[in-house]
């Protein structure tokens, strides 16, 4: 039996996904109110097949609860934020939700680590709370660290379809590992050690983050003399050996704008390219703040809360608003006491901000006459002819009505 500990975004897909395909599966989240929804049969959040695919962990007997069980398999997926002064790795949650496993588990033990974690972690922070609990590991209790790579929106089919990095001690317990994952997974599964692992999930990101920032910096310098910057790299990538990646308003979410921060809190002094990208990307939201009043000035609006953001989320077609660039646009607009900034999303039923958040897309552009268009929902695609007549930014370069401003 395994004990999935954490059933967040990460967490609930792959316990369904192994309850799914056979495997015995009890879910484990310190949160009542989520361990409630899901045992009332609601998922926890929305993502293109989850709801199938509870159904059919549902059928096949997972369970979930706040107790942590006496099994010999763990495989924890709690959060591991970064501290923002440090920018290093914040490993609390893991450490706390492996020490909780050491007071239930059997000797003979394996714990996975899926949590994305910076390289050196699982060697400074969780080895020890195993030794502090009296077992020697590789004997009593094997540890394994198997970083998940789906992307939201698109999560179902990449645990499916992905492949996977196992990092372990032993090349037999990594392969033990491998035949749990390998009951639905039909990518390639790679066994490595666990510094490894630990340093291709971070790169693999951070190559992302580095990638974005190349094109928002391309974007900054093509906005200076008139160029068009989506035109530039439309054809540099039909070169075989380029593929740049798209200029936008920001990045958001919870692992290309966190983790390649890890690289610069523990390497400072080395880092520096990964560094300046992604100051680059932190500043992009402040930059298109920049731009909604030079357009405005060229438009001769002057009524700040007359403009209205498209998107929440911190991308297309899912309800993740965290570290999303819009609420970071809004933060910039409050700090300079200017007026409040309109918005709407569609996949955001409930009020994520304070004031001025629209629910119904009709209402929302009665009450603007520039719309910035954050994130490119599917939503939106459909409704270009109820944009006709208004200022328009478009930050995700989708808007075919004549006169969008770009960023
Ligand atoms: N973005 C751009 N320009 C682009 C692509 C993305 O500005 O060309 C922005 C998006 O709008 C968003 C942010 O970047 O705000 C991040 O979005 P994303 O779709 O690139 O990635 P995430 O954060 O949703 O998921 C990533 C994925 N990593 C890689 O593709 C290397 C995913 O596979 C990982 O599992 C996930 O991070 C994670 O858990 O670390």
């Amino acid at each position: 039996m395994i004990n999935v500990i954490g059933l967040g975004y990460i967490g609930l897909p792959t316990a369904l996904m192994m309850a799914a395909h056979g495997v015995e599966v009890i879910g484990t989240d310190y949160n009542k109110q989520l361990v409630d929804t899901l045992n009332a049969g609601k998922t926890t959040f929305k993502e293109k097949g989850l709801d199938e695919l509870f159904q059919a962990a549902v059928k096949a007997g997972v369970k979930f609860t706040t107790e942590y069980q006496h099994t010999d398999m763990y495989i924890v997926s709690v959060p591991t934020p970064y501290d923002k002064f440090s920018k290093k790795v914040d490993a609390s949650y893991v450490v706390a939700a492996v020490k909780e496993v050491m007071k239930v588990c059997e000797k003979g033990a394996t714990v996975v680590v899926e949590s994305t974690v910076s390289p050196g972690t699982m060697d400074r922070f969780v080895r020890p709370v195993i030794e502090e609990n009296g077992f020697v590991i590789g004997k009593d209790i094997h540890l394994v660290h198997a970083p998940e790579r789906i992307i939201p929106g698109n999560m179902v089919y990449e645990l499916l379809h992905n492949n996977r990095t196992i990092g372990a001690d032993s090349r037999e317990i990594g392969e033990k590992v491998k035949q749990y994952y390998a009951t639905f997974c039909e990518g390639d599964i790679v066994v490595t050690d666990v510094r490894t692992a630990e340093m291709t999930k971070v790169v693999e990101n951070t190559f992302r983050a580095v990638n974005i920032a190349f094109a928002n910096e391309l974007a900054r310098i093509c906005r200076h003399d008139d160029m068009d910057v989506y035109e530039i790299i439309r054809i540099c990538n039909m070169h075989p050996r380029v593929n740049i990646l798209q200029p936008g308003p920001g990045v958001g979410g919870h692992c290309i704008g966190v983790d390649p921060w890890f690289l610069v809190g523990d390497y400072p002094q080395l880092a520096k390219v990964i560094s300046e990208s992604m100051k680059t990307n932190d500043s992009q939201p402040a930059y298109v703040l920049g731009r909604i009043h030079e357009i405005m000035k060229e438009n001769h609006l002057t009524d700040t809360s007359r403009v209205g953001l498209y998107g929440l989320t911190y991308k297309e077609n899912v309800d993740d608003f965290r570290e999303s660039p819009a609420l970071q646009l809004i933060e910039a607009q409050r700090r300079h006491l200017a007026q409040p900034l309109k918005s709407y999303d569609p996949f955001l039923e409930n009020n994520v901000i304070t004031d001025n958040q629209h629910s119904d897309f009709d209402a929302f552009l009665a009450d603007t006459d520039m719309v910035v268009i954050m994130v490119k929902h599917d939503h939106i695609k459909q409704n270009w002819d109820k944009l006709k007549g208004k200022v328009i930014l478009d930050c995700c370069n989708i808007c075919p009505l004549a006169g969008t401003y770009h960023i």
